[in-house]
């Protein structure tokens, strides 16, 4: 059986670190693309140099054309520009688009039939455009933010209760800004819901509430502390999980930003919802009961990533006509 080809477009900080796990787990061939030369090209080189010593097989290559992408299984898109301290993720919206617009017609061109996984900010808008301009069906159009805002949750609860990432399971919904939602009821240690947990006495309310701004302020904790960009290790984790679930029909059930079609009570819009990812993309949408402080958190979650689109509708009108 051919090896997998897995295209990373743009080849930045998410770019190369995604080339790296990528090769790390042998989950195909890899091809960086960037419009700046030498860039894909240096990057692919240097980690297929890195192939001897971890003993990976798999072929890197960089390209500064979409004609290299052809027929990719999986297309993982980091392109456009990432935030500096002090920008919001919607301040790099007009940039953006213009960049999903050409992306979207390169994976239309040259691998139509790929699962696409969409990393650029503003995410859930980006996604949005990149699934209009690119013409895939939308089961093979998602975003990755629910499974690193929902690691992020984990991590300060691990922290929080000093025991093992691996005993915590964090659920965050909506979209990925401010106004993300992460569900303290639906996050659990070893199966305890959270409020036991505060119950029994392992964290108070206050630390709880504290956990969850920090997750929602995550992204811009990092841009702080690097100043020079964003995350990138976390980040490229995350897509790397939802790849490896697409090519290895593993059936599982992350957070993703999915096109909703009246789930949530929401049509034609990009947010962060758990889903089911195995060979045929998104294979379903998982709907949770919420209650009514939660229902207003999603509502709250939902109305913000409208404003966006709406404004990419502006920039770019006949998308989405
Ligand atoms: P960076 O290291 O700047 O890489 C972006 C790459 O895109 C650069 O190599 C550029 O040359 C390239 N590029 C720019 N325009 C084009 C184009 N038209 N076609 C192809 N390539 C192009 O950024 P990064 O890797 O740190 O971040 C990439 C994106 O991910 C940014 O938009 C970030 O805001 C976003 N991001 C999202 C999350 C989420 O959780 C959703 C987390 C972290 C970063």
């Amino acid at each position: 059986m051919a090896r997998n080809k897995i295209a990373l477009i743009g080849a930045g900080q998410i770019g190369g670190t995604l080339a790296h796990l990528a090769g790390l787990k042998e989950l195909g061939d890899i091809i960086l693309f960037d419009i700046v030369e030498g860039t894909p090209q240096g990057k692919a080189l240097d980690i297929a140099e890195s192939s001897p010593v971890d003993g990976f097989d798999a072929k890197l290559s960089g390209v500064n054309s979409y004609a290299g992408i052809e027929g990719a299984d999986v297309v993982i898109v980091t392109a456009g520009v990432p935030r500096k301290p002090g920008m919001s993720r919607d301040d790099l919206l007009g940039t953006n688009l213009k960049v999903m617009e050409q992306v979207g017609a390169g994976i239309a061109k040259y691998a139509p039939n790929a699962f696409v996984i969409c990393i650029t900010n503003p995410l859930d808008a980006m996604v949005w455009a990149l699934q209009k301009t690119s013409g895939l069906p939308a089961n093979k159009v998602v975003g990755m933010a629910g499974v690193l805002d929902s690691s992020r949750f984990s991590h300060f609860l691990a922290e929080e209760f000093n025991v093992s990432i691996k005993d915590v399971s964090t659920f965050v919904l909506g979209g990925h800004g401010d106004t993300m939602v992460p569900l303290v009821r639906y996050s659990t240690v070893a199966g305890i819901p959270l409020p036991d947990l505060v119950k029994m006495g392992w964290t108070t309310k206050d630390r709880l509430d504290q956990i969850v701004q920090r997750t929602r302020d995550g992204g811009a904790e990092i841009v702080g502390l690097l100043k020079t960009g964003s995350a990138f290790y976390a980040p490229a984790a995350s897509a790397i999980q939802m790849a490896e679930a697409y090519l290895k029909d593993q059936k599982r059930v992350l957070p993703c930003a999915a096109q909703l079609n009246g789930e949530y009570s929401v049509d034609n819009l990009y947010v962060g919802v758990p889903v089911v990812i195995g060979a045929n993309g998104v294979e379903r949408i998982v709907e949770i009961e919420l209650d009514s402080g939660e229902q207003a958190m999603l509502d709250k979650s939902i109305e913000s990533v409208r404003g966006l689109v709406e404004a990419c509708q502006k920039l770019a009108p006949n998308l989405g006509a």
